[in-house]
């Protein structure tokens, strides 16, 4: 699919999409939920330079006043960092965003969604969203999960923040089908951490190893799941997870206290342990979308290689 009114795609990534040329996905909701200014407009611009750099055409992707947009200019990108009002969008949101006219950062199930309306296979972000702890009773599991079940995109993050359920968010990826890959280590990683205490699900150690089971899911067997590859934050950005885990416990009671929930539940947290964590974690946050930034668009290089493009 190529450009329509609703859907706009630049004429860089349409045509890199059309001749096989590879394509890096990135979401928006990290820009306008997920950063403070003016550090996540930086953020937005040095994550497409990375994917430039590595050989891979990227392609932002929001919603801009119901017109759904796959590659965004520089502009947009500050609209999206500093306008009032934007809406944290998962993929149920979308018609809305289009009929209402309105503007919606997308989450990374959003963002998929688009990516492959779109062509595109490979997306980087930050973390996922998962199972909430106590999910048991608030049934609150994100709906990042629904849509890798069913959507053939590959997602590379950091992992899984322990503001989640790690293990069940890992049950119910395996419940839906939905290969796990963790990219040169034996640990699924929690995001700040290289360390969960769940082992890999499937471990590979290279690019283009990852890029040769994307062709095996999709190509070979006909998947049509999406693929989640973790790639651990590098061991010099890393912060203990006993040390985040005291931050994200306060959150938690937080959150508790002032009865947040629903969507908001995702934001409040992150907020908060930047709060408590001084800028440290906003560091380790950057530090770890630069390096998924790079696999992604290694990965991406090595998927159109095996496809012949
Ligand atoms: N986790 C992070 N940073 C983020 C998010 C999650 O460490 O910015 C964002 C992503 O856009 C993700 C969304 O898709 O939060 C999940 O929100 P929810 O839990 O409401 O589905
Ligand atoms: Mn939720």
């Amino acid at each position: 699919m190529t450009s329509s009114p609703t859907l706009v795609v630049t004429p860089e990534v349409a045509d890199a999409v059309g001749s096989g040329r590879p394509v890096v996905a990135l979401e928006s909701t990290i820009i306008s939920h997920g950063m403070p200014y003016p550090t996540n407009v930086e953020m937005a611009r040095e994550v497409e330079r990375i994917v430039r750099d590595h050989g891979a055409v990227p392609a932002t992707i929001a919603a801009l006043e119901g017109r759904c947009h796959v590659g965004l200019d520089d502009a947009q990108l500050e609209q999206l960092a500093t306008a009032d009002g934007v809406v944290k969008a998962t993929t149920r949101d979308l018609p809305w965003l289009v009929a209402t006219g309105s503007t919606g950062a997308t989450t990374v199930a959003a963002t998929m969604r688009l990516a492959a309306l779109a062509g595109i296979k490979v997306f980087a972000t930050g973390g996922i969203g998962g199972v909430h702890r106590g999910a048991a009773t608030t049934m609150d599991v994100s709906a990042d999960l629904t849509e890798l079940a069913s959507t053939p995109v590959a997602v590379v993050s950091a992992g899984v923040k322990s503001i989640l359920d790690i293990g069940l968010t890992l049950e119910r990826l395996e419940t839906l089908g939905v290969p796990v890959i963790v990219h040169a280590s034996d640990e699924f990683p929690s995001f700040y951490s290289r360390h969960s205490g769940f082992p890999a699900p499937r471990r590979l150690d290279s690019p283009a190893a990852i890029a040769a089971h994307l062709h095996a899911t999709w190509d070979v067997l006909g998947l049509t799941t999406g693929v989640s590859i973790a790639n651990p934050i590098p061991v010099a950005d890393e912060i203990p997870a006993h040390e985040i885990g005291r931050v994200i416990d306060e959150a938690l009671a937080e959150l508790d206290a002032f009865g947040i929930v629903g969507q908001d539940v995702t934001p409040f947290l992150l907020a908060k342990v930047v709060e408590r964590t001084e800028g440290r974690s906003l560091a380790a946050n950057l530090a770890l979308v630069r390096h998924n930034a790079a696999v992604a668009a290694q990965v991406a290089v090595a998927y159109t290689a095996l496809l012949g493009g």
